[in-house]
């Protein structure tokens, strides 16, 4: 299922993004993300230039764990990470970048990794500035949520480089940082993208994000079953259990598994996780 695969496509709109070096098997262009093994995502979110994890999203609870977001992709680098996910959340507050110095930094240290990135993107120009400085995915929430008709518009602008994030609160779409909620089903929001061409939806369990407290497996489930979208869970996953519950629904759409917290508190080791859902989920 070839629309399914996240279009990591070399030279759209006539850029040199570089090619996702780590899946060999992709030179051809034949083998979509949605056919490969479930990704495991190291989360790197940025506050006041420093990579923290919050409680639930809120930005008083946070843990600060460096001062040195650089060095933190290095490590995931390091550990085998074949994609970061990026979040700049004063960006995501404010409406519009905070954290881009920090985030190009990250993408130029290592200009063959794919890097999604979200927090504050909400017009076409921030999209291209991210795109121009090596940034592969960015991912629309707020934007996406406000004015759908941006996703569809955005995807054929920037085809293969956008992603929709659908962060839930007992079911309803957050927007603004979280700090407001929508009134949108998730369900119901993600099938308005159905044809939009959006490579991917990071759907994120708001109350579990930050806690430790285990992916929502049902919650995800039902989500990728009613889509066609590829789905990136996130908030939650604590440890090689959720990884192991996660890889037992990728052939539902699941493709990948951000984490946070417990890869910096080490409830989670990342080898180790993305070994398992290699193990478990290579064809
Ligand atoms: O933790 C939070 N309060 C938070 C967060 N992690 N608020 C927003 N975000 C992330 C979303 C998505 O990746 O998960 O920011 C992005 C959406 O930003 P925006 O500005 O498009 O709504």
């Amino acid at each position: 299922m070839l629309h399914r695969g996240l279009g990591d496509v070399a030279g759209a709109r006539g850029i040199a993004y570089p090619q996702d070096v780590h899946f060999p098997a992709r030179a051809a262009c034949v083998v979509p993300v949605s056919d490969l093994p479930m990704l495991v995502i190291p989360a790197i979110d940025l506050k006041d230039g420093k990579c923290v994890r919050l409680r639930q999203g809120r930005m008083n609870d946070d843990t600060v764990f460096s001062d040195d977001p650089v060095a933190v992709a290095d490590r995931w680098v390091t550990a085998g990470a074949r994609r970061l996910h990026v979040v700049d959340l004063n960006g995501a507050f404010a409406g519009r970048p905070v954290n881009a110095a920090v985030i190009e930094a990250i993408v130029k240290a290592h200009p063959d990794l794919p890097v999604q990135v979200g927090g504050g993107i909400r017009d076409e120009e921030t999209i291209q500035t991210y795109l121009d400085a090596g940034v592969r995915y960015v991912i629309l929430g707020t934007k996406a949520v406000n004015v759908p008709h941006f996703v569809g518009d955005m995807c054929a602008e920037f085809p293969g480089h956008i992603i929709v994030g659908l962060d839930a609160k007992n079911g309803k779409v957050a927007i603004d940082g979280w700090s407001k909620l929508s009134g949108h089903d998730v369900v119901d929001l993600a099938q308005r993208y159905q044809n939009d061409g959006v490579d991917a939806i990071i759907y994120t369990d708001i109350g579990r994000d930050g806690m430790l407290s285990g992916v929502n497996i049902d919650a995800t489930l039902r989500l990728a079953r009613s889509i066609s979208i590829p789905v990136i869970a996130s908030g939650g996953i604590t440890n090689l259990e959720d990884i192991r519950l996660l890889c037992g629904i990728r052939d539902q759409g699941v493709i990948g598994a951000i984490t946070g917290r417990a890869i910096y508190e080490g409830t989670l080791d990342f080898t180790e996780a993305q070994q398992l859902a290699d193990t478990l989920t290579a064809s």
